[in-house]
């Protein structure tokens, strides 16, 4: 799916503002025919579950509505309309006027209509209402399920370890395409020679509506066109390029121009980072140099908005992460908001994306979620079906962020559970499938504790093997020195038997701002420094460690339960980002540990184009 970009041949208008806002239980089953009742107006982008102090209206189970009316510019005449949702979470259904123009499954994908195919016409006001549905069923990704409890009500029983924020969390826009010949879509592979004298930018580009000629430029930040070509796919070479680095990125601009009968009819464009990235023996290299990542874990996660963007906020994080000397960090756990990956390739960060597929797991420890008797990849949860939305999840993800420079590796699932029976089964097609998509980037999944390496299903099907390791919090609680010694032996086993590279996807203790104790005991700023430090102790004695995540960026809200203060604590930041003395330690490591060692990274020394 092409990004919504502007140019002289394609414009946009935003839809963001206040919309009406109903739950289902207070409209009629069909709401998009009228003005919904009420008068609670809800602001987009944000999930509405904060924004209005009403138990009743926070833990809805079902549809919620939107709604507001949109005068289509006059201009647009001629032009093909589409109407663009960045999210809708879980799932959902866009109506223009009484008619129904799209339903989508999936709460982190966009998904877009053709109003120009339901009859809207330029200068026309019309009625806009969409239906989101948070439900999550063991047929959705991420799983979930529906309970009725003693008193009759239905619940939703999640599986996963935060907020189940739902609603209009991203942007919705309108914006046109040529009605005719256009661009329908761009995929962007590059490439590095080993000594970096010479790059490549392979293209393959779709023309929809009808035949025309195209005109591919590629362009330095000076202007310059440093290749061409007139072919509708390809592969262009550029000398001495300019590379995409780890914290100093360098952006090409692509631009495509469509001709037809001698006139311009479509034009569009796109940023382009010549990077490579590879895996080799236990290192992960880009541009052919390892690179080790130091960053976090993180959650789209914000008091009043939750999972709504947010520009400030988001810079905010960016500069936050920075100022520790991360230079990484994973889209735990599933697609973020668009302009968080054009952030990071414009200023160089290297991102994990990961696909919604978070609770795979019925038997997850720590005692969240209770016991569970049933078997995980079985016809009594993820079966054939939730497979197929889990391809789906794939697919849609890659589809939206295949050009980026910054996303690295894409992790297709966390913490699931891979020691049981079924999971290869399970998860083999979609490594498979995975690679087919994008044959360039490295996959990785991120395994939890109660699959070891001699236990776990499907370790190497991946070529990178994320691992979340609690020693020391859930289990050796307070005992950093046992802790110490049961993560090293067992991330040298997992080196030993795979051979592969091992990036510590999670690691971190719940810690109270505030909440100081000498000597340190869980729960203490002091306890959450020393547990990061012993770890870090470990990982600079495994070879095979490349990465290290430390969760999380921030606290976080999840849902009630008594391990659970007010969510998650296990931020180095706040949820309202104040540091905490763990974000000094890990500054201390992260600052140093990069221009000590000349590696790649943000803030590092980074070669031609520093
Ligand atoms: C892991 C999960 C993560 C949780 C974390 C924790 O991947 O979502 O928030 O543990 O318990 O199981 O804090």
């Amino acid at each position: 799916m092409l990004k919504v970009v502007e140019t002289s041949t394609r414009e946009v208008k935003s839809l963001n503002g206040l919309w009406s806002f109903a739950l289902d239980t207070d409209t009629s089953s069909s709401p998009w025919e009228s003005t919904l009742p009420g008068n609670l107006e809800c602001p987009v982008p944000a999930s509405y579950n904060d924004i209005f102090p009403n138990h009743a209206l926070r833990e809805h189970v079902g549809k919620v509505w939107y709604q507001r009316l949109v005068r289509i510019p006059k201009s647009w005449k001629g032009q093909r309309v589409f109407i663009r949702l960045d999210s809708a979470t879980h799932e959902g259904e866009v109506y223009v006027n009484d008619t129904l123009v799209v339903r989508h499954v999936g709460g982190y994908t966009p998904f877009e209509a053709d109003l120009t195919e339901a009859g809207v016409q330029a200068g026309e006001e019309v009625r806009i209402t969409i239906g989101v549905n948070n439900i999550l069923t063991r047929h959705s990704i991420p799983p979930g399920e529906l309970k009725e409890n003693e008193l009759g009500r239905t619940v939703q029983v999640i599986r996963h370890d935060f907020f189940n924020y739902a609603g209009l969390a991203r942007s919705v826009r309108l914006y046109t395409v040529p009605a005719g010949v256009r661009v329908g879509d761009v995929k962007i592979v590059t490439d590095v020679e080993e000594k970096g004298g010479s790059g490549t930018v392979k293209f393959d580009l779709k023309v929809d509506g009808g035949d025309g000629t195209v005109l591919v430029k590629l362009v330095d930040r000076d202007g310059k066109i440093v290749a061409a070509s007139k072919s509708c796919s390809g592969e262009m070479t550029v000398s001495n390029p300019k590379l995409w680095w780890p914290g100093h990125p360098y952006l090409y601009r692509l631009f495509i121009k469509v001709t037809s009968a001698n006139t311009v009819v479509d034009e569009y464009n796109l940023s382009v980072g010549i990077r490579s990235v590879r895996v080799s023996g236990t290192q992960f290299l880009i541009n052919h140099q390892p690179f080790y990542f130091k960053g976090y874990g993180r959650h789209e996660d914000l008091t009043v908005i939750g999972k709504g963007h947010d520009n400030a906020w988001m810079v905010y994080d960016f500069e936050l992460m920075r100022w520790t000397g991360a230079n990484s960090f994973r889209t735990s756990h599933y697609p973020y908001a668009e302009e968080i990956y054009d952030y990071a390739d414009r200023h160089g960060w290297i991102v994990i994306n990961e696909v919604a597929a978070v609770g795979l797991n019925l038997h997850l420890g720590g005692g969240i979620f209770g016991k569970d008797d049933r078997v995980t990849f079985s016809r009594e949860f993820c079966d054939s079906t939730t497979q197929e939305a889990h391809k789906q999840a794939i697919r849609e993800l890659i589809d939206r962020d295949y050009n980026h420079p910054s996303v690295v590796m894409w992790c297709i699932t966390n913490e699931p559970g891979s020691q049981e029976k079924g999971a290869r089964e399970y998860f083999q097609p979609l490594v498979q499938l995975t690679k087919q998509l994008d044959p360039h980037r490295p996959v990785t999944f991120t395994n939890m504790g109660m699959a070891l390496p001699d236990s776990d299903e499907i370790a190497d099907l991946f070529d990178v093997i994320g691992i979340n390791r609690y020693y020391g919090w859930y289990s050796e609680t307070g005992n950093l020195e046992l802790a110490e010694k049961k993560l090293e032996e067992e991330l040298r086993r997992w080196e030993e038997k795979f051979k592969r590279p091992l990036v510590i996807c999670e690691y971190g203790a719940d810690t109270l701002a505030g909440l100081h104790m000498n000597p340190a005991q869980p729960w203490s700023e002091e306890y959450q420094s020393e547990f990061l430090e012993m770890y870090h102790r470990v990982f600079d004695r495994i070879e095979a460690v490349i990465g290290e995540h430390v969760w999380n960026f921030a606290d976080f809200s999840t849902g009630p339960g008594i391990i659970r203060v007010d969510g998650n604590k296990k931020g180095v930041f706040t949820r309202d980002r104040r540091p905490k003395m763990a974000a000094h330690t890990l500054r201390k490591r992260w600052g140093g540990l990069w221009e000590e060692k000349g590696e790649v990274g943000v803030g590092g020394s980074l070669g031609s184009n520093a």
